[in-house]
């Protein structure tokens, strides 16, 4: 009943909101770049369960868990970027370069990686088009709460390896980009991080999507000591593969930032070249803060 009750409400919601695709809302600013923003809650079979739209802004919310499967999937014209804040989860600024950004509730069960009762309930998801101001102000342009392993747009995180061949949701290389910081421990949430296997030839990379100007990286260290040991040092590569850091790594919890020698533009970042003291012990990145900004 409450799942009809949610249906009927969505429908109604659909035909009163001047329909999704719609022009309702917006500032003046996004006016001007003739935008839209569309936000749609689908089902796994593609049918549509509730959406919202608006010219620069647009919000939805449904009264029900999601089902794992489900898509969050949010559509902008007019512009590559989209705010995204949904599920109780970080805000974020993604980069879409065909419009559209498909978020995907987590099929395992429980979802470990994110905070409990995150799908267990009701949410609301609020997108809208960045400013200018925003894209161009320096903020962590890797920070994706909504990445995920088959996530084809930005920012994303990929890693050459995770434990357990990446079966294992506690060590994805998203849990590195997800927001959260807490690292003194291994696991689920509040613990999960990208934690590879103990073994040499280790890469771990962040994708921007497009050319962005970064000044510097803040590292936290997987630091459940004694079972982990922090890398000592870990080289920090471009896009064209150059060597544009060595960052140099402590035994602590508290976050380690790596001011590069100047900014450099570049549309990714990859890690590796890690070096451990003690390669029976366990090393990962709990999260990895990419401190630039859009250069336009
Ligand atoms: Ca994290």
């Amino acid at each position: 009943m409450k799942k009809f009750l949610s249906l009927f409400f969505a429908a109604v919601m659909c035909l009163t909101a001047a329909g999704c695709g719609g022009t309702e809302g917006g500032s003046s600013s996004a006016e001007e770049k003739e935008t839209s923003v569309v936000i749609q809650y689908l089902a796994k079979d593609g049918s549509e369960l509730t959406c919202g739209s608006g010219r620069s802004a647009a919000e939805i919310s449904w009264e029900s868990a999601p089902t794992p499967g489900d898509i969050l999937r949010v559509t902008v014209t007019g512009s590559s970027y989209v705010s995204l804040e949904a599920f109780g989860l970080n805000k974020t600024v993604l980069y879409v370069a065909d419009g559209q950004y498909d978020f995907m509730v987590p099929e395992e069960t429980p979802q470990r990686d994110y905070p409990d009762g995150t799908f267990a309930k009701g949410f609301t998801a609020a997108a809208s088009i960045p400013s200018d101001e925003e894209l161009m102000g320096n903020r962590n342009i890797a920070l994706n709460p909504y990445d995920y392993k088959a996530n084809a747009d930005f920012p994303h995180a990929a890693a050459n390896n995770e434990y357990s061949g990446g079966s294992d949701p506690d060590f994805l290389a998203r849990n590195a980009v997800d927001g959260f910081t807490q690292n003194t421990g291994h696991g689920r949430y509040p613990y999960q991080s990208w934690g590879p296997d103990r073994k040499d030839g280790l890469e771990f990379r962040i994708d921007f999507g497009r050319e962005c100007e970064i000044s510097s990286v803040t590292f936290y260290v997987r630091a459940d000591f004694p079972h982990d040991v922090n890398w000592t040092s870990c080289d920090i590569f471009d896009d064209d593969g150059a060597l544009i850091g060595t960052a140099a790594l402590d035994q602590t919890a508290e976050g380690q930032t790596f001011t590069l020698d100047s900014p450099v533009v570049t549309s990714s970042v990859t890690f590796s070249n890690m070096v451990s003291p003690d390669m029976g012990k366990w090393s990962g990145f709990t999260e990895v803060i990419i401190n630039g900004k859009d250069i336009g």
